[in-house]
């Protein structure tokens, strides 16, 4: 018999149909691959299908009962999502295609109106091109300067330099949980610390928000930014959280309708909070589907999502293990409670990509390649790895799938 709470995932995975669907040659989806994007529910495909069957309409124009309907699950979404991470009220988020969108807005709007020559832009050496790129583009425009919070072997943040990182820094910018690693950040230590020195502090929740609680009012962020699709949710939906202070007083990124309150030919004022940031039709349907995840997900609890992810990652970790003698090297926190549901790896001489297709085979979905770190990849010396991450509906069972495919790339690559 499955142990609990194994079983509760077997349950919950039933509720993504995509999950039952055989591969083309035949064999049971182990989808691992949640850090790239995860599954829907049928409640979330439903939501969609619902949306189109029955209420669209543009938002925030109609004043008849079905644009009406639209603009209430639209603004009701909003509010779920404020629930969710506990923002203080729904006017403190604001819709976005996806996490790097709701950095760019960030980087464009607060980054060109707060930063000087000489500002100094602190992140991390774990973070996604997304949280990166952005603070590269922004320092070269401003000419603040961009430096790195370093990490160890094991990916853990080195903080014992911190005061001297922290001199001159007026943003902080990093990731709750890395996407290569899964090293959970020591948020706690960190964010009084840069508040202390003055600095405002954007948290990349991509990785953290599908898989734990978070509450942004606890964690004393100023930004943070999430994208639906890694939670549940569609494509093409995400939001910033930021506080009301900071949003009231940045400037619009992009601009044109709903994002204003009076057009002349002369000049324009703009619309208040949250709608000064979403200039255009919004993506409704997706934003109202992702409401309908957020609910999926408190209905399931994340301490449970948490529970079941680390009792899983320990599992993998475990049954890994006897290949490590055979050349599988494991990457990322050796202490389980400071790393998420993400293992990278590389086994003996054979590339990550290889492994991955042989994977594949067996129904296997890992991810395989740099995962949008290259300079992590570059400093730890790894040319690409292979990365396994679990979700809610993830089972003993898809671990145990992992573990005879990897046996069986050990025959094909001749693995001793
Ligand atoms: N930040 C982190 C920590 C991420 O993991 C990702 C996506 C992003 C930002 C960007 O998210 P987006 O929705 O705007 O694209 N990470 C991954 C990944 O690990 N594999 O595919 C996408």
């Amino acid at each position: 018999m499955i142990a609990e709470p194994d079983a509760r995932a077997a349950r919950i995975a039933a509720d993504f149909p995509l999950l039952a669907q055989p591969t083309s040659r035949g064999k049971r989806l182990a989808y691992l691959d949640s850090a790239a994007t995860s599954q829907k529910p049928q409640a979330v495909i439903d939501s969609l299908v619902h949306y189109y069957t029955h209420d669209n309409a543009n938002i925030h124009r109609g004043v008849y009962e079905l644009a009406e309907r639209a603009t209430d699950a639209f603004e009701g979404a909003r509010a779920k999502v404020a629930r969710f991470v506990n923002a203080a009220e729904p006017a403190e988020i604001v819709w976005t295609r996806n996490t790097t969108e709701a950095i760019n807005l960030v980087s464009f709007s607060w980054g060109l109106a707060n930063l000087e020559p000489g500002d100094v832009i602190l992140t991390t050496q774990l973070e996604h091109h997304s949280n990166l790129v952005p603070w590269q583009l922004l320092a070269a425009k401003t000419g603040a300067e961009l430096r790195y919070i370093e990490v160890d072997a094991e990916g853990l943040h080195v903080l014992d330099d911190l005061d001297e990182k922290l001199r001159g820094v007026k943003l902080v910018a990093m990731s709750h949980v890395s996407n290569t690693l899964g090293t959970i950040a020591p948020l706690a230590e960190i964010i009084p610390r840069a508040h202390a020195v003055g600095a405002v502090v954007l948290i990349d929740g991509a990785q953290s928000t599908p898989h734990f609680a978070v509450d942004v009012r606890a964690l004393d962020v100023d930004f943070f930014v999430a994208s639906g699709h890694k939670m549940c949710g569609p494509t093409g939906i995400g939001f910033l959280y930021g506080k009301r202070a900071l949003l009231d007083a940045m400037p619009p990124f992009l601009t044109g309708g709903d994002m204003i309150r009076e057009v002349g030919y002369e000049r324009t004022t703009f619309n208040e909070l949250p709608w000064k940031f979403e200039a255009g039709t919004s993506n409704i349907a997706d934003a109202i589907a992702l409401g309908a995840a957020v609910e999926y997900l408190e209905h399931i609890g994340m301490d449970w999502v948490a529970a079941h992810e680390r009792a899983l990652t320990v599992y993998a970790l475990e049954r890994l293990q006897p290949f490590v003698a055979r050349g599988l090297d494991i990457y990322g926190p050796k202490d389980v409670t400071k790393r998420s549901g993400v293992i990278s790896f590389n086994f003996a001489d054979i590339h990550a990509h290889d492994l991955a297709s042989i994977l594949d085979l067996d129904g296997v979905c890992v991810r395989a390649g740099h995962h949008c770190t290259m300079p992590l990849m570059d400093k730890m010396g790894w040319p690409a790895t292979a990365r396994a991450s679990f979700y809610l509906y993830n089972t003993e069972r898809d671990v145990d799938q992992l573990i005879v495919a990897l046996d069986k790339a050990a025959d094909v690559f001749k693995v001793a």
